[in-house]
């Protein structure tokens, strides 16, 4: 088995602050430290190969100067957003008034990247999305997996690959008993009542939040976190994001060094076989203080969605990967999101304190085309709003291109294109309001708007499966290298995407395992 080395030295061991020295030779290089790339980096290592883990993030390891490592939810600082001097908040208003604030440029950790007609919150540093999201861990039912992803086995899926990744994620539900009579799910609660009172089935929605924890921060007996309020720039206590479950085992191997703060700018065949790979090393202003290229015999795509579609756009439009095929860039999908608020009778209060992490959903995927979370709304004030983000079967899809006037990326999705799912969420909630003589809520994304409609948590496609790749990752055109993340699913998963995006990467990197090393 190859060894990572440079010069005879081998580099596999975690790596300093300074990142992977520039000349080096890897076995393998993973762009980006998500779920896709934690599995792909634990796989290899576990099979005796040497790793490089490269994460364009910050390693979120370090407490700031308030002994936290991660900023509250209700109050952003410069820790919050990826490089930019003003918030830009998924939910923008508040009563109709604007939320948003200015801070300090910085590598923080949720990154709202604008195109032309969405923007995509991702997650940024090692742990990607992990890091950010509510944790919401759900495998799709079986009925609905062959839309998903077509050309995979579901027995294999439903059988190995879908429990090996609930387990390595550490998956479970909030205790029923407790749910019922929990202040802080009141909102859950109220959720519930109405969902079922106008015939919708309501779910619990399986998490990786650590549930025991939770109970105990209700007693007070620990620090608080998803009672803090604490979710969209991170937890600091609580929620097993992959910093408490694969990333350890990963660094258990010995295998596998990691390199934040290093953003991979190009890959492309090398002349002794093998990947060149260039990188720039960032501080936390994001400046570029140097440049660095090493060799990798295999490289994996797992910059998620947008970060690996870009990536392969560009290098097959700049000629950098010549052979990829026409398939790269397209078949993106926002998973259906959209938001909404609903402003409940006197009687219904939601309750001032709200779990942030979520715990049910309202389905109504057969027959309506939406599945929609009951999520909080932590503000420390009584509300009396009922709000969820709705995952929908939205059917259209986007591509990426390559932009040479700009040399940016740009993706083609129009605002328009969210109508369906607006459509498919008020198969649920006119229903509701209806029965409830409810209205909508027009205040949480701007003045006298209903939907939230401008944005995705659930980035999907790009590099879809058996279509820029074969079967199992491989990229058509370039032995070698791979997709390994989001970019593989076509754009939808019916729920929502990590358990999917780990269990896919499970099936292929055991093949791949197998097979080519
Ligand atoms: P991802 O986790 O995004 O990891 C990609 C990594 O690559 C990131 O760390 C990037 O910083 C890094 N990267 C990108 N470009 C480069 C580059 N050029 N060089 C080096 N590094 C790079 O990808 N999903 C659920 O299932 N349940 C939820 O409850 C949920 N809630 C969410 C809430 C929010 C606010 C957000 C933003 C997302 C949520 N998601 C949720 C989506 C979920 O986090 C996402 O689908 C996965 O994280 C995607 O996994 P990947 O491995 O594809």
């Amino acid at each position: 088995m190859a060894g990572a080395a440079l010069g005879g030295r081998a580099v596999a061991a975690p790596v300093a602050s300074t990142g992977l020295p520039s000349g080096a030779h890897v076995s393998a290089l993973v762009i980006g430290t998500g779920y896709g790339g934690s599995v792909a980096a634990l796989r290899l290592a576990q099979a005796g190969v040497d790793v490089a883990m490269v994460e364009m993030g910050m390693a979120w390891d370090t407490p700031g100067a308030d002994g936290r490592i991660f900023a509250n939810t209700t109050a952003p600082d410069q820790r919050s957003f990826w490089l930019r001097t003003r918030t830009k908040q998924p939910l923008s208003n508040f009563l109709g008034f604007p939320i948003d604030k200015d801070i300090p440029r910085y590598t923080g950790i949720l990154d709202a990247e604008d195109f032309a007609g969405i923007t995509v919150y991702q997650g940024r540093g090692v742990g990607g999305g992990s890091l950010v999201n509510g944790g919401m861990a759900v495998t799709p039912k079986r009925e609905n997996f062959g839309a998903i992803l077509p050309s995979v086995n579901p027995d294999e899926m439903y059988d190995v690959y879908y429990p090996r990744a609930n387990e390595g994620l550490g998956v479970g539900t909030v205790r029923p008993a407790w749910f019922d009579s929990a202040d802080c799910y009141q909102y859950a609660r109220v959720g519930r009542k109405q969902a079922q009172r106008s015939g919708f089935p309501f779910v619990f929605v399986p998490d990786v939040y650590d549930w025991d924890y939770m109970e105990k921060e209700a007693t007070g007996a620990v620090p608080k976190s998803a009672l803090a309020g604490e979710i969209l720039y991170g937890n600091n206590y609580g929620k097993k994001s992959l910093q408490k479950t694969y990333l350890p085992r990963i660094a258990a191997t010995g295998r596998v060094s990691v390199s934040p703060l290093h953003r991979v700018t190009s890959v492309a065949p090398a002349p002794g076989g093998g990947y060149t790979v260039s990188m720039e090393q960032l501080t936390t202003d994001g400046t570029v203080t140097t440049t660095k290229t090493v060799t990798a015999d295999k490289v994996f795509f797992a910059a998620g969605s947008v970060g690996t579609s870009k990536l392969l756009v560009k290098l097959k439009a700049t000629g950098a990967l010549p052979n990829l095929n026409g398939e790269v860039g397209k078949n993106w999908g926002d998973n259906g999101n959209v938001m909404c608020g609903r402003a409940n009778q006197i009687w219904d209060p939601t309750g001032s304190l709200q779990a942030s992490i979520p715990c049910g959903g309202i389905d109504n995927w057969a027959a309506g085309g939406a599945f929609a979370e009951v999520a909080p709304l932590p503000t420390g004030i009584e509300t009396w709003a009922s709000f969820y983000l709705s995952i929908t079967k939205n059917p259209n899809r986007a591509q990426f291109t390559w932009n040479p006037a700009t040399q940016r990326v740009d993706l083609n999705w129009q605002t328009a294109w969210k109508q369906p799912s607006i459509d498919m969420a008020k198969s649920i909630f006119d229903r509701i309001n209806a029965k409830e003589g409810t209205i909508y809520r027009t205040d949480l994304f701007g003045v006298y708007k209903i939907w939230g409609d401008h944005l995705t948590y659930h980035p999907l496609g790009g590099a879809v499966l058996g279509r820029a790749t074969d079967n199992y990752g491989r990229l058509a055109g370039h032995p070698g290298l791979y997709v390994i993340d989001g970019a593989l699913i076509p754009g939808n998963t019916s729920v929502n995407p990590f358990v999917t995006i780990t269990a896919l990467a499970e099936r292929n990197i055991e093949k791949i395992v197998a097979t080519d090393f």
